[in-house]
């Protein structure tokens, strides 16, 4: 089995993902059974995937396989809102970030700036409604003045207490979820996981450090693959699989 991360292993961050990585993935399913993990929710990984993802791939993990398909058909799905984290915390949460939020001195904000996910709440400082030109900008500034690390700090002190996990896996935002539902939630969904000789992950984002790739890339059930660009990925899968 073949498990992949999506920003920047099958697609560059946030863009769709080229003709040549589709067919290239419809040749490996003839091989393997393949999954896709992601913190995005399953509309945004359809927009970036190029359609019907839980008609096209085995599995399909959206929020980090807190929902959950395969061949089609939703296996799994956690309301993080609702079952986890409960109305009062989640109010103390986002008055927090609201406040936080506030008082944030950056060089441009537009809207959206809490989104809740089924399985997440993402957190975006410049706002989800920016341009792709404005998300780009916000990246370079954010390299430089560390704007998200030093919010998840913030938060972490804040709410120390609540069990509570933040990833800075993509370029504007980060995400907050439960101690342990990072993408290794999904591995708990694989139908008989050691029925496979091997599973294998690939990631961009392997590294210790703000790597949402880092559990799932270390997990015992899984092989995992650093790769550095999509043609990367597919240059090592071509090595793997004799193709
Ligand atoms: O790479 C995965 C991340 O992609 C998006 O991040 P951003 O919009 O900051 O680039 C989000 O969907 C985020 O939740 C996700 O983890």
């Amino acid at each position: 089995m073949c498990l992949f991360d999506i920003d920047g292993t099958l697609t560059p961050s946030r863009q769709v993902i080229t003709p040549e990585m589709k067919s290239f993935l419809l040749e490996l399913k003839k091989k393997v059974v393949i999954g896709i993990v992601g913190g995005s929710d399953k509309g945004k990984q359809e927009e970036q995937m190029g359609g019907d993802v839980t008609g096209m791939y085995d599995y399909v993990f959206s929020e980090n396989g807190l929902v959950a398909y395969k061949d089609g058909k939703l296996i799994g799905k956690q309301s993080f809102i609702k079952d986890w984290m409960g109305e009062e915390k989640i109010k103390l949460f986002d008055n927090f970030c609201l406040r936080y939020l506030a008082d944030l001195d950056i060089p441009k904000k537009r809207g959206t700036f809490i989104e809740f996910r089924d399985g997440l709440i993402n957190v975006c400082p410049i706002g989800r409604n920016c341009t792709q030109e404005e998300r780009m900008e916000f990246f370079e500034y954010d390299k430089e003045h560390k704007v998200r690390e030093k919010f998840v700090e913030a938060l972490r002190k804040e709410f120390s207490d609540m069990g509570l996990q933040y990833s800075i896996g993509g370029q504007i935002s980060f995400d907050v979820f439960p101690k342990g539902w990072d993408k290794t939630f999904c591995l708990g969904l694989i139908d008989n996981i050691s029925q496979f000789k091997a599973v294998h992950f690939f990631g961009d984002k392997t590294y210790p450090v703000r790597g949402n790739d880092y559990e799932i890339f270390m997990d015992p059930r899984t092989i995992g693959h650093t790769v550095t660009s999509p043609d990367d990925t597919i240059k090592q899968l071509r090595e793997l699989f004799n193709m």
